[in-house]
């Protein structure tokens, strides 16, 4: 079998674009390495004229396919449909959303415009492996064109329930889609119910248990929670904790006994960030015993900023940031420093290895991938503790972290001054738990689960994780 994997962005190396390490495009090349592949999707520029066909690059045992959009494509596709209506509405936050037909026609544009240049690159034996939501609608758009190879889904984002995504225009038409898939991968077993309780009730489809039926296909929905790569994490972690203490000492004064929390996220409004702003601030009102030897690092780099709402949580976050360091300041200790600007993944883990509280508070979150990360990346003998969103897709498997509702500031506060007075052993305990659930269902029993279950090659209850 040949593996082909579309998504929204394809990174390619000789082009010296930087790929996270171990992140889901390194683990996704290594799957393509493995099998010998193709990888298929937008190059991440626009020019004037729509690509009319593809020439693929190859690489090694991998060949990349890319496609430029119009800036026209770019606005209704991607920054339109794709980032003010599904977004939000996969959030649950329908406040945000901005339905608009031509939006909607660009997508459905760019999707048939992806299967008629990816149909000539395609062998009968190809395993096709499709990504998230900007791309739903394209294995409809295959189907028609005749293409009968095993063809996967993975949402890397929530999945509502069907009350809310039928508050979307042409809702069922756009989730019978979904029934073109053989095998449809996503975060949580809720994502899983919500999208299959979504098809019987916006398409009458006929359910029994993971499979799911509207048409001449039976699709299967299933869980496959993803990890990331926490051996390489963890000794990221180890080799750069020294020279990531040196940029926060230089920044916030001599450290000394002073206590870190920490924040990293997209500037995106699930991630929360503003709300735990503010949990950060109420804890220093309820507890100013702490005021002076603590602080919070929020690193923040920015995404998406053409799109409106994203420049408004910009502005919202500097106002509040400023607002607390301006009442719960002192002259020589700042409580609240928000970078907007990302740090290379080596100083990431060192950050997290040294904070004494990973702060992964989303309002909604299809994983959350920093909170395996915290997780990986600390001591084992003297680790930190995770506070984690119940509305988190990891919060299904972390139970061991202090689990908030990020809604309720007070709640969120009080778990910041119960991880930073939690005693050794108990963080020992819970960290140990949760580093053996990452380790066990990391990034490369994901793509080896996902693929097995595509392909059919092996019996589920084979890959699951070791106890
Ligand atoms: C989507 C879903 C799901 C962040 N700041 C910097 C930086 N990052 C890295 C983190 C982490 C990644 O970005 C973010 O991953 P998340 O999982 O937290 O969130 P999304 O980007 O929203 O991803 C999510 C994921 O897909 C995978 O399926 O978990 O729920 O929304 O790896 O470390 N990396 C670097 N510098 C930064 O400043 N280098």
């Amino acid at each position: 079998m040949r593996l082909v994997v579309v998504s929204n962005r394809v990174t390619m190396p000789e082009r010296g674009e930087k790929v996270a390490a171990g992140g889901l495009a390194v683990a996704l090349r290594s799957a393509l390495e493995k099998h010998g592949g193709l990888w298929f999707g937008w190059s991440g520029t626009t020019s004037a004229e729509p690509s009319s066909r593809v020439e693929p690059v190859r690489l090694g045992n991998v060949s990349y396919a890319v496609v430029d959009l119009t800036e026209a494509e770019r606005q209704s596709y991607y920054l339109g449909f794709s980032n003010r209506a599904l977004w939000p509405l996969m959030h649950y936050r329908l406040g945000l959303t901005d339905f608009d037909r031509s939006d909607y026609a660009g997508y459905l544009g760019v999707n048939r415009r992806f299967a008629k240049l990816l149909v000539p690159q395609l062998k009968p034996d190809d395993v096709i492996w499709i990504h998230d939501y900007h791309l739903i609608p394209l294995a409809a758009e295959l189907r028609r064109r005749g293409v009968t190879n095993r063809i996967g889904y993975f949402h890397h984002i929530p999945w509502p329930s069907a009350e809310v995504f039928g508050a979307l225009p042409f809702s069922a038409t756009l989730i019978s889609t979904m029934t073109a898939y053989d095998l449809v991968g996503m975060q949580t077993q809720t994502d899983a119910d919500n999208l299959i309780g979504g098809l019987v009730a916006l398409r009458g489809a006929h359910r029994d248990g993971e499979r799911v039926k509207a048409g001449p296909r039976e699709t299967v929905v299933r869980p496959f929670p993803i990890g990331i790569d926490v051996e390489s994490f963890r000794k990221l972690a180890v080799a750069s904790v020294r020279a990531a203490t040196q940029p926060i000492r230089a920044t916030t004064g001599p450290l000394g006994g002073r206590k870190l929390v920490i924040g990293v996220d997209r500037l995106d409004y699930s991630k929360g960030i503003v709300q735990r702003l503010e949990a950060f601030g109420q804890f220093l009102r309820s507890h100013p015993e702490h005021r002076g030897n603590v602080g919070l690092l929020q690193i923040a780099p920015p995404s998406r900023s053409d799109v409106p709402e994203y420049a408004e949580l910009d502005r919202q976050s500097d106002e509040v940031a400023g607002r607390l360091n301006a009442a719960l300041g002192e002259f020589d200790w700042t409580p609240i420093r928000v970078v907007k600007k990302a740090y290379s993944r080596s100083a990431l883990a060192g950050f997290y290895r040294r904070a004494q509280v990973g702060l992964v508070t989303p309002m909604r979150d299809g994983m959350n991938l920093v909170a395996k990360e915290y997780i990986a990346a600390q001591n084992p003998e003297d680790p930190g503790v995770l506070v984690l969103s119940r509305f988190a897709g990891a919060a299904h498997q972390m139970g061991e972290a202090l689990i908030v509702n990020p809604y309720d500031t007070h709640e969120v506060a009080e778990a910041i001054r119960t991880a930073l007075a939690m005693p050794q052993s108990e963080r020992v305990r819970r960290f140990e738990r949760l580093y053996a659930t990452i380790a066990a269902s990391d990034i490369g029993w994901w793509t080896s689960r996902y693929l097995a279950a595509l392909t059919g090659a092996e019996a589920a209850d084979k890959l699951a994780p070791p106890e």
